[in-house]
């Protein structure tokens, strides 16, 4: 690990900003960028078209693993992505395991990779060939990551080539140079009795000396029991110590499904918070020092029922101006349907839901913090991005919704003709969204629609291009892609 003089001002700058995230800056070292997880990057010159084929705009291209769900982060000269073995990066490493590669960010050649063998109980906890869902939190040289086998991870970013085997974890099985150098492990399944359902996929966020993650607890395979009800759903880990701070009282018997929704950090009302998706559908808000439950607000109506009308919830919410913005949906293997998206006054305590059951009488909640809902939006697992008074949203059946972030009317609608899993990213006044036809679409981040260009990359995009400084990295099933318009 370098102990670098950038490291301490960046320390420094992070402590003062603590509140008030924005802009990501040069770098992209988590799932949304900042704890906030708006998608939003001010970054100039990023190209708008390229072509594969040709290499026109294209810096560099590496070889992922044959599926990749994992979105690539890039900080301190490393792209980081989650992704399978089977590209055999290491011809030692034999079959199916969950891999996070490191790449070098200049020239994208292979620096080093984590590999995690797969669970005995196979599908109902650790899906085969699905490699490793998280997307990497990177900071002052330090990658922690949620592994396929439900473990919270922290790793040397220069792993094993600074020479150094680093951290409590000295007996490391792989330990060349191509090799991760583990600091800590966190086991959620074993200290926690976690079952996730068919994956653990939680992207960490920070806050001074903690990092929070979803631990994925679920249903087991018959889709009916809760194996581990007591398990939490959220934790708070000591970054240095890897040792458990806090775990939430987690939703018991009424875990929908699965949960896979990752957290957000920020500050709503001058009270830190971390804010998640949850199991039943909910999203919550915890106080982040101790875990406490502040408010929460069912996303489903009272009367939809699971699984036809009532969703889970997957995306990840965003927290700007103490408002939270999320939508629900579900696993895409269940297909298309209705969805909700919703403006949340998060500085609300208790059940802040707008509409309230008593007995079997459902009435107006006086104490709702719902500013909005826009109806017209369809299953969602993806992430928005709130950019000039206005937010992007995509769904499930392939629309992204421009709505005005104020009053929650739609702007417009556009129809990308192919099921969206990954997120919108604003890019200096654009908007960039992959789909699972391999197009990355692009258009104007404005109140009236125009469409800008659409590039394809060959096969389907899953996950969310990322700006850092001054490429866009783009990750389709099997190769991870930088782009920077040439000179
Ligand atoms: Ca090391
Ligand atoms: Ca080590």
């Amino acid at each position: 690990m370098k102990k670098t003089l950038a490291v301490a001002l960046s320390l420094a700058a992070g402590s003062m900003a603590a509140v008030a995230f924005s802009d990501p800056g040069p770098e992209w070292p988590m799932w949304g960028g900042t704890p906030d997880r708006n998608m939003v990057s001010s970054m100039k010159g990023l190209p708008t078209t390229w072509d594969l084929k040709s290499k026109k705009n294209v810096k560099w291209m590496a070889e992922l693993g044959s599926q990749t769900y994992g979105n690539p982060v890039v900080s301190g000269g490393y792209v980081l992505v989650g992704t399978n073995n089977e590209a055999m990066k290491d011809p030692n490493v034999k079959g199916d395991k969950g891999i996070v590669m490191a790449f070098r960010e200049s020239d994208g050649q292979f620096m080093w990779q984590a590999v995690h063998d797969k669970l005995a109980a196979g599908r109902a906890n650790d899906w085969p060939f699905q490699g490793i869902c998280s997307s990497p939190l990177v900071e002052n040289g330090i990658a922690y990551y949620v592994s396929n086998r439900g473990e919270v991870m922290a790793v040397d970013l220069d792993g094993f080539r600074d020479g150094t085997n680093d951290g409590a974890v000295k007996d490391e099985k792989l330990s060349r140079e191509t090799d991760a150098d583990i600091l800590w492990r966190y086991d959620m399944m074993e200290e926690l009795g976690v079952m996730q359902h068919n994956m653990a996929n939680s992207s960490p966020v920070a806050f001074e000396n903690m990092i929070f993650v979803s631990t994925s607890n679920g249903q087991d395979e018959s889709h009916v029991n809760v194996p581990s009800p007591r398990s939490p759903a959220l934790i708070a880990i000591d970054k240095t110590t890897g040792k458990l701070v806090w775990e939430d009282q987690g939703v018991g018997e009424n875990i929908l499904h699965g949960q896979w929704s990752s957290p957000a950090v920020g500050s709503i009302g001058g009270v830190m918070q971390v804010v998640v998706g949850q199991g039943d559908g909910y999203v919550r808000g915890f106080e982040i020092k101790t875990g406490k439950r502040l408010w929460e607000f069912d996303l489903n109506p009272k009367d939809s029922v699971w699984p036809k009308t009532r969703n889970e919830v997957i995306s990840t919410p965003i927290i700007v101006d103490n408002v939270v913005y999320i939508a629900n949906g579900q696993d895409p293997e269940h297909g298309e349907g209705v969805g909700h998206l919703y403006a949340i006054d998060a500085t609300k305590r208790g059940d802040i839901t707008p509409v309230i059951r008593k007995g079997d009488k459902e009435e107006p909640n006086p104490n709702s913090g719902q500013l909005w809902h826009y109806g017209d939006i369809r299953r969602s697992i993806s992430t928005g991005a709130l950019y000039n008074g206005i937010l992007f949203y995509p769904d499930f059946s392939g629309f992204l919704h421009a709505v005005d972030a104020k009053t929650g009317k739609q702007l417009w609608k556009h129809d990308l003709f192919a099921a969206i899993w990954g997120s919108p990213m604003v890019i200096d006044g654009k908007v960039y969204l992959g789909d699972e036809d391999g197009d990355v679409t692009i258009l104007n981040a404005d109140r009236t629609m125009k469409l800008i260009a659409e590039n394809n990359m060959g096969s389907s995009v899953y996950s969310t291009a990322v700006p850092a400084n001054g490429t866009l990295f783009i990750v389709n099933r099997n190769q991870l892609v930088a782009l920077s318009e040439s000179k």
